[in-house]
């Protein structure tokens, strides 16, 4: 057991006295009214990338305090530990996130963590149980219908991350000022009373290469699931929320908090959605109400 590692502990979050008082300084989230709860069988989530200004943890805060679920997985990039080696942004927003997190596995939800590449400082506790919360590699999720999914983050399959990390880092930098300009839109937009609008999001999908590159990878994971047996797979990784079919099998991607906002959720009949939490969030208007997208009827 000599090379096992110590047991994980939560350590204070690194704050800066300046993080502290804006934190101090922002209203709460606006909490939804009772009535407008959803419980869910199971939510999965990923690529909330908190530690960075980019994550939209005050929107997430509010989603998971507004909807309960049986089994909550978190897929990976929910930490960003790369961000650690630049500037941490850690602000109330970002603690009510965890604390969310925290109430929801102290209050029975089966919380299961699958650490991605920008997380992977957890990978070798996987295995552990920390505040109720399962570390795993990776694992198998079956639905109420029987289907049995591979729950996994999903960077494995990123040939770019797999041949070449500074290549990952380089694209991480520019994809970072990318984000910034977005919140600088999304600030503008706030002041007229717009809804939340990404310009990242807007520019990933107009541009031919990622789209390609989105195609390849959802393709690269649909093959290695049926490879395994399996009947589809849950992940995340590449920022695009999507329930699609690949020669039998289901490719379902959580999407992202950063740009995004979307959860895959499950109900009591095994039908997977996706949700969009920020499309119908108006700022100053309350209570904010998910629009959820439909997806096609799938296959039992
Ligand atoms: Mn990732």
């Amino acid at each position: 057991m000599e090379n096992a590692p110590a047991p994980f502990r939560f350590t204070a979050f690194p704050f800066t006295a300046a993080e502290r008082f804006q934190a101090a300084a922002r209203p709460p989230a606006a909490r939804p009214a009772t009535g407008t709860y959803r419980r869910h069988r199971t939510i999965f989530i990923s690529d909330t990338h908190l530690g960075t200004a980019g994550c939209k943890a005050a929107l997430l805060a509010q989603f998971l305090a507004a909807n309960h679920c049986d089994t909550l997985y978190l897929i990976g990039d929910i930490i960003d530990g790369w961000q650690l080696r630049r500037r941490w942004h850690w602000n109330a927003a970002h603690d009510r996130v965890v604390r969310e997190i925290l109430t929801k596995a102290a209050a029975g939800t089966r919380v299961v963590f699958v650490p991605g590449n920008h997380d992977e400082l957890f990978r070798p506790y996987c295995g552990q149980t920390v505040q109720g919360i399962e570390i795993l590699a990776d694992c198998v999720h079956r639905t109420a219908n029987g289907r049995a999914l591979l729950v996994t983050h999903g960077d494995q399959f990123d040939s770019v991350i797999a041949c070449a990390p500074w290549l990952a880092h380089l694209g991480d930098h520019a994809y970072t000022l990318a984000l910034r300009l977005n919140d600088a839109v999304a600030r503008a937009r706030g002041l007229f009373g717009l809804s939340y609008w990404s310009l990242s999001l807007w520019l990933k999908h107009k541009i031919k290469n990622a789209v390609q590159y989105i195609g390849r990878f959802e393709e690269a994971v649909a093959r290695d699931v049926k490879a395994r047996g399996l009947d589809g797979v849950v992940c995340g990784h590449i920022h695009h929320a999507a329930i699609r079919q690949f020669d039998g099998i289901l490719y379902c991607n959580d999407g992202d908090w950063v740009e995004s906002c979307t959860a895959l959720v499950e109900d009591a009949r095994g039908n997977l959605e996706i949700l969009h939490w920020a499309s119908a969030f108006v700022p100053r208007a309350a209570p904010a109400r998910a629009r959820i997208r439909k997806a096609a009827p799938l296959p039992a």
